[in-house]
């Protein structure tokens, strides 16, 4: 069974495989806890902490331009999929409409559900990065973090929020829940910043 869906990275995409790592074509379901189940209309985004407080409601969000990009993924439970497809708002085309406090340096993702991750702010405008809501030609299936999630695709997966309900902007780096519970503050895969003592 897994044999037939996971296999060793060959030789030529060493480049792109991140050590421990192993291909997959499927595209496992990873999420502590239950799915979110909930419709496009109910989405908004807000963002608070050191930012301008404001909320982006779905229709708003479709209005900013629309980006599809393509990458590779990887999880810290060693699976990898290549030239994954996504649309969605880049980050960078958000932040465009945010005023940050010059203070904030890091930002913490909160989910439907009390999920959360943190990233430094350099790591999250990174011009690849997107709230996605379509996969391939899709909308994001609910079980993948549909309607909006964030795809932070240089990093481990755990960094991308599924069920994005706010962006909040902070001064100081702080555990989201994965990070409190043993994992990387980072999570560089080409690093292999999987645990808090890597
Ligand atoms: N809200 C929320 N986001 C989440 C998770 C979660 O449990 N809840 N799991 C994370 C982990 S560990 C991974 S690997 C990816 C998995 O995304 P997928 O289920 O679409 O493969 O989502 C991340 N985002
Ligand atoms: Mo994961």
């Amino acid at each position: 069974m897994l044999g037939k869906f996971f296999k060793k990275p060959a030789d030529d995409m060493g480049g792109r495989v991140p050590p421990g790592q192993t291909l997959t074509t499927r595209f496992p379901v990873l999420t502590y806890g239950p799915s979110q189940h909930y419709a496009p209309d109910e989405v908004v985004v807000r963002i608070y902490g050191l930012a301008e407080e404001k909320t982006f409601t779905w229709a708003e969000l479709l209005a900013l331009p629309q980006t599809t990009l393509t990458y590779d993924i990887h999880c810290v439970t060693h699976w990898s999929k290549l030239d994954t497809t996504w649309t969605g708002v880049r980050v960078v085309d958000l932040m465009e409409h945010l005023r940050l406090d010059p203070a904030a340096r890091y930002v913490m993702q909160h989910s439907v559900g009390g999920y959360t991750t943190n990233l430094s702010l350099e790591d999250f405008t990174r011009p690849e990065n997107l709230l996605a809501h379509t996969f391939g030609h899709e909308p994001l299936a609910p079980e993948h973090g549909g309607p909006l999630r964030l795809v932070v695709p240089h990093l481990y997966f755990w960094k991308s929020a599924k069920w994005l309900t706010g962006l909040e902007f902070m001064a100081a780096d702080a555990p989201g829940f994965w990070e409190r519970n043993g994992y990387h503050m980072r999570g560089d895969p080409f690093r292999e910043q999987r645990y808090d003592d890597d």
